[in-house]
C-alpha cells in the first residue's frame, strides 16, 4: 500500500468512528484545516519538480476530496441520529385523554341526595322533579293546607311580586317538594312509587335554620300500602344510609295536613364521647315527618282514594347530612368557603352505590 492510501485509509477510519459533531469537526481541522495534515502535503508540492507535481497533485486533490466527502457523510448521518434521538425522546401521543386534576369537590348536600337516590332506587323508587316557584294551589291548597294555617302565612313563605291589578293569589318558593309529588300523581296515577328531592325555601333564619334548605320526600301509592311498609321501608332507608347493621325507629304520633294517620320517626343513638353512634344507646334523634297520604291529598292529585292508599315521608338532607358526616353548623353549608368544602367535599367520580358503598370519602 502506497503512503497516501495509508494516509487515506486512516483518515477515513477516523472518521467513521467520531462519536458526535464536535469530534468530527476535530478531524476536519487536524486534515483539512490550515494546519491540517492534508492541507501540509499539499504545501510540500511548491519544491516539487513539475512532472512530480503533476501527479502528486492530481493525487493529494482527489484524497483531499475523498476525505471532505467523507466528513460531510458522516456529518449528515450525526445530525440525523440526533434528530431522531430528539423525536425519540420528545415523543407526545396527542390521542390520549386529558389527565385533568379536579379542583372541585362534591358538596356534602350533593353527596347525600346521590346516596338518598340511590338507596330508594334499589327499592324501586323513581326520582321526580318540580318548579321550586310554585303556584299556591300545589303547595298548599292540594295538600290540605287550609288559607288560614299558619305555614300559608306571609312570615314563613317567599311569595313572588305579582304584576299590579292581578288578583290571581301570587305564586310561592315552594315551601316542601310536596308539591312535585302531587304533579307526579297527576301526570302517572297510581300505582306509584317516587322521591322528590331538592330545594324548598322558608322564611326562618337561626343556628339550625337557613332560608332555603334541601328536603327529600318519599311516596308510595298502591291498592292495599300500610304503615307497616312505611316502617319497613323507612328502616331499610336507615340502615342503609346510616352504613350500619341495625337500627331501631320510633313512631310518635304526630299531625300533619297531607297525611292522616300521622307519625314523627325517631331513631335510637348515643352520643357517647361526643360522637353519634346510630343503631344503639339510649338517646332517640328525630330524623323523619310520615304518615298516610289524606284522601282529600290524592283526591286532589286526580287519584281515586276509594281505589287507592298509600304513604308519603319527608327529611331534611341538609340535616341528615350533618348527623351523617359529622358537620356541626347548618349555616357553613351555604357559605362557599372554598376551606370547608375541601374539608367536608367528596372527591369527584366517587359515585355512591348500594353494593360498592356510599359513602368511600
Ligand atoms: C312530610 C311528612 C309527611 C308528604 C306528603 C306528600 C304528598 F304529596 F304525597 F302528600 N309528600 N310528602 C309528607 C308527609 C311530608 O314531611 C315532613
Amino acid at each position: 500500500m502506497t503512503e497516501l492510501a495509508q494516509t487515506r485509509d486512516d483518515w477515513i477510519a477516523r472518521i467513521s468512528s467520531a462519536a458526535d459533531p464536535a469530534a468530527l469537526e476535530e478531524l476536519r481541522v487536524a486534515a483539512l484545516g490550515k494546519k491540517g495534515e492534508i492541507s501540509l502535503m499539499m504545501r510540500e508540492l511548491g519544491r516539487m519538480s513539475p512532472e512530480e507535481r503533476q501527479t502528486k497533485g492530481r493525487a493529494l486533490n482527489e484524497l483531499r476530496d475523498e476525505i471532505d466527502a467523507a466528513l460531510r457523510a458522516k456529518k449528515a448521518g450525526l445530525d440525523d441520529a440526533a434528530l431522531d434521538a430528539r423525536m425519540e425522546s420528545e415523543w407526545l401521543d396527542v390521542t390520549l385523554p386529558g389527565r385533568p386534576r379536579p379542583q372541585g369537590t362534591v358538596h356534602p348536600v350533593s353527596q347525600v341526595m346521590d346516596e338518598v337516590a340511590v338507596i330508594f332506587a334499589d327499592m324501586g323508587f323513581a326520582v321526580a322533579e318540580g318548579p321550586q316557584v310554585e303556584s299556591d294551589w300545589f303547595n298548599f291548597d292540594a295538600l290540605n293546607i287550609a288559607p288560614e294555617h299558619p305555614a300559608r302565612q306571609e312570615h314563613d313563605t317567599f311569595f313572588m311580586a305579582r304584576e299590579t291589578g292581578d288578583n290571581r293569589p301570587p305564586h310561592v318558593l315552594r315551601t316542601h317538594t310536596s308539591p312535585v309529588q302531587i304533579r307526579a300523581m297527576q301526570e302517572q296515577g297510581a300505582p306509584i312509587r317516587v322521591i322528590a328531592p331538592g330545594r324548598v325555601y322558608r322564611m326562618d333564619m337561626d343556628q339550625t335554620h337557613t332560608p332555603m334548605f334541601h328536603q327529600v320526600e318519599g311516596l308510595a301509592i298502591d291498592r292495599d300500602i300500610s304503615m307497616a311498609q312505611l316502617k319497613w321501608t323507612l328502616e331499610e332507608f336507615c340502615r342503609a344510609f346510616f352504613e350500619v347493621d341495625e337500627v331501631e325507629l320510633r313512631f310518635r304520633a304526630s299531625h300533619f295536613p297531607f297525611t292522616e294517620p300521622s307519625a314523627e320517626v325517631d331513631i335510637r343513638c348515643s352520643w357517647a364521647g361526643g360522637a353519634l353512634k346510630i343503631g344503639e344507646g339510649d338517646s332517640w334523634l328525630e330524623i323523619l315527618g310520615s304518615g298516610m297520604v289524606h284522601p282529600k291529598v290524592l283526591a286532589a292529585a286526580g287519584v281515586d282514594p276509594d281505589q287507592w292508599q298509600g304513604f308519603a315521608f319527608g327529611m331534611g338532607i341538609d340535616r341528615i347530612a350533618m348527623l351523617k358526616y359529622g358537620i356541626p353548623d347548618l349555616r357553613a353549608f351555604f357559605e362557599s368557603d372554598l376551606r370547608w368544602l375541601r374539608h367536608y367535599g367528596f372527591a369527584a367520580g366517587d359515585v355512591p352505590s348500594v353494593s360498592a358503598g356510599l359513602s368511600r370519602g
